[in-house]
């Protein structure tokens, strides 16, 4: 057994020391989190096979790795919330009861980092020192893991240095589950091959993230969504702040007025894409804090302040083009990891809808060589002389669906540096947020922009997002909307209802409610009959972001609708980025995505009622107080739906 290194903080040492005996690693390793230290792993996995190293005129300092093909994204089938009591995990969550999913645990940890180091990372959530900022001390025997947090988050001694003798920390626990033997070769990619051995667990109660089996994304880099959104969400409903799934930007007007925007999609609704944007409007500049997460804590002025925790974008490559996101590719220009892509032959990297030619032939995610199909340069197939049609039918995609890129947020050349340094006004206080905007994929009935009238009916609205369900998800339920309220709904750390309380507890406790954000619903993404997108989204956007800053202003009058406040047609600026007239969008379509569409409305009403009363159904499990018919949904929240619905009529 290795022996467990000293540390100066006691709680860190005896974390590692208890790891250390269970778990039982050849050697330990305390990440210093050197540039040095950082491209020595990276080499060492190269020799190990465990990434290729990318053309460095091109790409310098990346690596390529390919993932198992059982291990390609989170699970959220094997993410579970320990919480003592089973309704304090809620209706969205997986439970276990924390004294079953421990012993449970204990027996697959044990022993598992045989033949393998085990690395101590240190490692921050937010900047150093900045008082929104929280700690963690990550314990894994994943070098993929290491490199990848060191991007992703604020690494090594000057995070030890700052927790001092006693500062506080939240443990983490993660073995990718596969031993060696003596003399056994390591794999490229190494973890639990089944499904059932893999485990993704919270104990909020205890402030404590173990994971085992998975190598893979946010199953893995602990400090994302295991503790920036699930245990940080349980921390900030019992402290008075809020973890949200929320990227944050900052917009300059051209009289070079800030101001600054969070807003939360559901996954694959364009968060990247928004934070990054090019905006089409002369003299508006747009800049970046964070694409994914942001912590909000409200001042003694009444405002809520925002922190980007992370330090990095873990973005979905396919998709992610010069016409999407030109920043974002700016940003894996260099020192950044890849997963899953294609390798090209001049030692690059390639995705489908990256907006360029496919090499002729290249390497696909699996380690496959694939062929740039005979009439369509943009796809790439598994034989050559393949057509698209062809490749199409077969489903095949040469970079997996959710391959990844691991970018340092320093290489976005969009990046709102004091922003992002938690900063404003040169004062760690983090960027006050003037809009909360919420958003999903609603091609029926959800207009392309409504202002909440007030905070409830703002969580109200934050409550009901979603996308609709298409084809690649569930096909018996095409055309329904998934609810993911807030976003959030793989990433609560509690009972949903009583984070939808939380939020109204918010306004309730600030010392200054009129400061607090205005709330916007927005929805980029509604479709013709014919299913014609009809709003062009992407820099086009920055019109709907001008319009509300000029609400924040209280520059423009809106039609005040039973649904929410709708800009007038006349409001939403079409010039182009010359300022002049130039971007042409159909006036019927305008009006039409400006309009309250009743019938759709009514619609809508029921299914947020229904999903409203499957929380509540599933809300008393669990308890030994809540009947079945308990309510647990805030009655705010009902009481907002039912004067919607008399508003609207039979
Ligand atoms: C993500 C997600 O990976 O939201 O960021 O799924
Ligand atoms: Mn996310």
């Amino acid at each position: 057994m290795a022996k467990t290194p000293k540390f100066a903080n006691a709680k860190v040492f005896d974390w590692v020391d208890k790891w250390n005996k269970v778990c039982t690693p050849d050697k330990i390793v305390v990440v210093k989190g050197t540039k040095k230290e950082h491209l020595d792993i990276c080499e060492m996995m190269v020799k190990n096979g465990q990434f290729i190293k990318l053309n460095a005129k091109k790409r310098p300092e990346c690596y390529l790795a390919r993932s198992h093909e059982s291990d390609v994204a989170r699970v959220e089938g094997r993410t579970f919330i320990c919480s003592k009591r089973e309704i304090d995990a809620g209706p969205t969550n997986h439970w276990m009861d924390p004294e079953v999913m421990k012993p449970l645990m204990l027996k697959s940890y044990k022993g598992c980092m045989k033949g393998r180091t085990m690395y101590v990372i240190p490692y921050a959530m937010g900047p150093i020192g900045n008082p929104i900022t929280q700690y963690g001390i990550e314990v894994t025997d994943s070098p993929y893991v290491v490199v990848n947090m060191n991007i992703m988050t604020r690494t090594g001694e000057e995070v030890l240095k700052h927790l001092g003798k006693d500062g506080d920390f939240i443990p983490c626990i993660h073995s990718v589950g596969a031993p060696l033997k003596k003399g056994q070769k390591d794999v490229a990619w190494p973890c639990a091959k089944n499904i059932e051995d893999k485990f993704i667990t919270q104990f909020p109660e205890e402030r404590q993230i173990w994971s085992f089996g998975s190598g893979y994304g946010g199953n893995a880099l602990l400090g994302k969504k295991c503790f920036a959104l699930r245990i940080a969400s349980k921390m900030a409903k019992d402290q008075g702040w809020m973890a949200e799934h929320m990227l944050i930007l900052t917009l300059t007007s051209p009289e070079k007025k800030q101001y600054h925007v969070t807003a939360a999609f559901p996954s694959a609704c364009g968060k990247t894409n928004l934070a990054m944007m090019l905006p089409k409007l002369k003299g508006w500049k747009l800049q970046t804090i964070g694409d994914d997460i942001a912590w909000l804590k409200p001042g003694e002025d009444g405002r809520l302040y925002a922190i980007n925790p992370e330090n990095g974008f873990f973005g979905v490559a396919p998709g992610t083009s010069n016409d999407s996101n030109p920043n974002a590719l700016k940003s894996c220009k260099k020192g950044t990891i890849f997963t899953n892509v294609v390798l090209t032959p001049d030692g690059d990297i390639w995705w489908e809808d990256m907006g360029v030619d496919a090499p002729k032939e290249g390497v696909d995610w699996k380690g496959n060589p694939c062929y740039r199909c005979v009439d369509d340069r943009r796809r790439m197939g598994t034989k050559p002389g393949m057509t698209k049609a062809e490749v199409k039918a077969s489903g095949y995609v040469a970079a997996h669906k959710k391959s990844r890129f691991t970018a340092p947020a320093e290489n976005c050349p969009v990046l709102d540096k004091a922003g992002f340094n938690g900063l404003y006004n040169k004062k760690p206080t983090g960027v006050p947020i003037d809009a909360i905007l919420f958003g999903g994929r609603r091609p029926s009935t959800i207009p392309l922009v409504n202002e909440a009238k007030s905070w409830s009916h703002g969580v109200f609205l934050g409550s009901a997002a979603g996308s609709e369900v298409t084809a690649a998800v569930i096909s018996d339920q095409i055309g329904q909307v998934r609810r993911d309220p807030m976003a959030m709904l793989p990433f609560f750390g509690y009972n949903v209802c009583d984070y939808f309380q939380h939020w109204l507890e918010m306004e309730r406790t600030s010392p200054d409610a009129s400061k607090l954000p205005k709330i916007y619903f927005v929805n980029w993404f509604r479709k013709t009959a014919d299913g014609k997108f009809m709003w062009p989204g992407f820099g086009d956007n920055s019109r709907v972001l001008k319009w509300i800053c000029q609400r924040i202003e209280g520059k423009v009058q809106a039609q005040v609708t039973p649904i929410g406040n709708l800009p007038l047609a006349k409001d939403i600026d079409l010039s182009n980025n010359e300022g002049k007239a130039g971007f042409t969008v159909d006036p019927e379509m305008l009006a039409k995505i400006l309009t309250v569409d009743i019938e759709g409305w009514k619609q809508e009403i029921r299914t947020i009622g229904e999903s409203y009363d499957e929380y509540d159904a599933k809300a008393s499990k669990g308890s030994k107080v809540l009947s079945k018919t308990a309510r647990r949904v805030p009655k705010a929240l009902r009481d907002v739906l039912a004067s919607l619905s008399s508003a609207l009529g039979k």
